[in-house]
């Protein structure tokens, strides 16, 4: 057994997560507080959202000093408090490391726009426009240029995300050297492991080619597993990671299994595990472009990478985080059949080959938000899109706020819900972004006490995984693919067999055992319905899941 197959591990977006001083912005000291609760719930890791020095353009993925606690969430005294409480219930830690890009108020980009002698210059991605257009068509992942003009030197800089989050050029050597300096700072700080921000996309194509027009994300072709990016990442591995026994996971978009393959096989000294995005396109044409969600879909992808990754690899498992909508709304139903389907769907991530990830919220089967005016959206992105959208697609207000509802992050970003209090129990105060109206039915107060709760039914999950190494180690085998409304699996060790069978619909339909375990005796260890002799036991009642173990 290792790190990776034991982890089960917690996502927190701190900004949203707990305040504990009253200003309306989740902190450190809010998160060392529910430490009790995220031990109760039984998860052994936690990833943090940036907690860096930031200007928070993009909630502290933009950041301004990698040695430095924001000053909103607390100072480095509050985070070492939150490492050893952590430390001391036998929770690690891992951090969300940024390092395709900075600030455009880190030092380092303030220095390097101030003149084209400058030391730091080369740093940064900068480049003549062609005439006043900028120097090549590539488009930011928020809309709009990945280009910015700059009067001090009349030039252009990149920036794939945000204005203000100015890419960092990896090709210089005295870039890796910093990067290789922050990861060094914060593993002897302690700290267990990282998530690594957009890790594929650090090495750009030589001559930075204008790409084949999109209709979204011009560009990708160059920079996308880019020529560089695996030398790169090995020295972060060999030096860092693999050395001090850190746990990886790196944010890889646009990666096909043989592409992630090349960064988890144990042989090239790189990452753990990445995650990867085709589930998260099965609603949409390209992000905006909305399409209907169809189960078989998303069982046929999460199946090529249970297969692809089964030999040689590792899959990070995930069906939420802060940058998608929530999947109670968006694969479950997050009205008639809220509990059963988000109990469902939390069946499919926990029992899968991989390390799964559980978003803050996701065990309470926490919904979007659905806000209808603009101004209650934070989000650098929805808002950068509305202007888009608007202007450009010239679509109508009343449109764009309707997928601003289904697809903006801030769906994932509203407050946790502690309890039914005005605020949830996140905040005394008017926090920074609305609460979801839904708190008084969905929190934490009434799901710990309700033993047949969405969170309870996620505890269960948790301790099943834990309790049979079969879910850690075993291998992953899958009936039924044809099945348009039903996701049937097998994991399997010498010793052990469960079987996992999913209804994945609101209508009721026949589903029967695979042949190849008629003659076994299938003892139903879980499920989230409760079973009478009245009803047929091969009818499987709406998004109803059964899990089997063969005796
Ligand atoms: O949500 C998205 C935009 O449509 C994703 O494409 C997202 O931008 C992409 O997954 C990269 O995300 C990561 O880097 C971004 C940051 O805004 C996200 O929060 C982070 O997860 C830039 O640092
Ligand atoms: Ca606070």
């Amino acid at each position: 057994m290792s790190v990776k197959t034991e982890a089960i591990i917690y996502q927190i977006y701190p900004r949203s997560f707990k305040d504990a001083n009253g200003d309306g912005i989740g902190d450190l000291e809010g998160i060392t507080q529910k430490i009790p609760y995220l031990k109760d719930l039984g998860v052994n890791w936690l990833w943090l959202s940036p907690i860096y020095t930031s200007p928070m353009a993009d909630n502290g993925y933009d950041i301004s000093d990698y040695k430095g606690i924001h000053s909103e969430y607390g100072d480095m005294a509050t985070f070492e408090t939150l490492v050893e409480t952590c430390h001391a219930q036998g929770i690690k830690l891992m951090m969300d490391l940024v390092l395709n890009h900075t600030s455009d108020e880190h030092p380092w980009f303030v220095e390097s726009k101030s003149g084209i002698e400058n030391p730091k210059r080369d740093w940064y991605v900068w480049r003549k426009g062609k005439g006043h257009r900028p120097p090549n068509n590539w488009t930011s992942f928020f809309t709009g240029p990945a280009w910015t003009y700059d009067q001090t030197t009349d030039m252009w800089y990149l920036h794939l995300f945000a204005k203000k989050q100015p890419d960092l050029n990896w090709d210089n050597p005295d870039v890796r050297k910093a990067a290789l300096d922050v990861v060094r700072f914060w593993s002897d700080k302690g700290v267990d492991g990282f998530r690594l921000d957009v890790i594929n996309l650090i090495s750009k194509k030589a001559g930075l080619p204008s790409g084949r027009r999109r209709l979204a994300l011009t560009g990708t072709e160059h920079y996308v597993n880019g020529p560089n990016v695996h030398p790169y990442i090995r020295t972060l591995g060999t030096e860092i990671f693999k050395k001090e026994n850190k746990l990886t996971v790196g944010e890889t978009v646009f990666v096909t299994p043989e592409d992630a393959k090349l960064y988890v096989a144990d042989d090239r000294n790189e990452l753990d595990m990445v995650f990867h995005f085709e589930h998260m396109g099965v609603d949409n044409i390209a992000k905006w472009f909305i399409k209907p969600f169809k189960p078989k879909k998303l069982k046929l992808i999460l199946d090529k990478w249970q297969t692809a990754m089964s030999d040689n690899g590792w899959n990070a498992l995930y069906l939420e985080n802060h940058d998608q909508p929530r999947s109670a709304s968006r694969f479950g139903d997050d009205t008639d059949y809220h509990d059963k389907s988000v109990k469902m769907l939390a069946a499919l991530l926990l029992l899968q080959r991989g390390t799964p990830f559980i978003y803050q919220g996701q065990e309470l089967g926490m919904t979007n938000v659905r806000f209808d005016d603009l101004k209650d959206y934070r989000d650098v992105e929805s808002l950068n899109v509305y202007q888009i959208l608007r202007k450009s697609f010239k679509l109508s207000h009343k449109r764009i706020m309707k997928k601003l509802k289904y697809m903006s992050r801030d769906n994932a970003r509203t407050p946790m819900q502690w309890t039914d209090a005005t605020f949830a129990g996140f905040s005394d105060v008017q926090p920074w972004i609305n609460v979801n109206p839904n708190k008084d039915r969905i929190n934490v107060e009434r799901a710990t006490t309700d033993s047949d709760s969405i969170f309870n039914f996620y505890k269960k999950l948790i301790a099943l995984r834990q309790k049979e190494v079969v879910f850690q180690e075993g291998s992953y085998q899958t009936y039924d693919l044809k099945g348009r409304h039903t996701y049937i699996f097998a994991r399997k060790t010498e010793l052990e067999t469960y079987l996992v069978m999913a209804n994945f619909s609101k209508k009721p339909r026949v589903m029967r055992i695979p042949p190849s375990f008629r003659e076994n005796v299938m003892e139903l260890v879980l499920s989230n319905y409760t079973h009478n002799l009245k009803t047929p036991f091969d009818v499987y009642k709406p998004y109803e899941v059964r899990i089997y173990r063969k005796i």
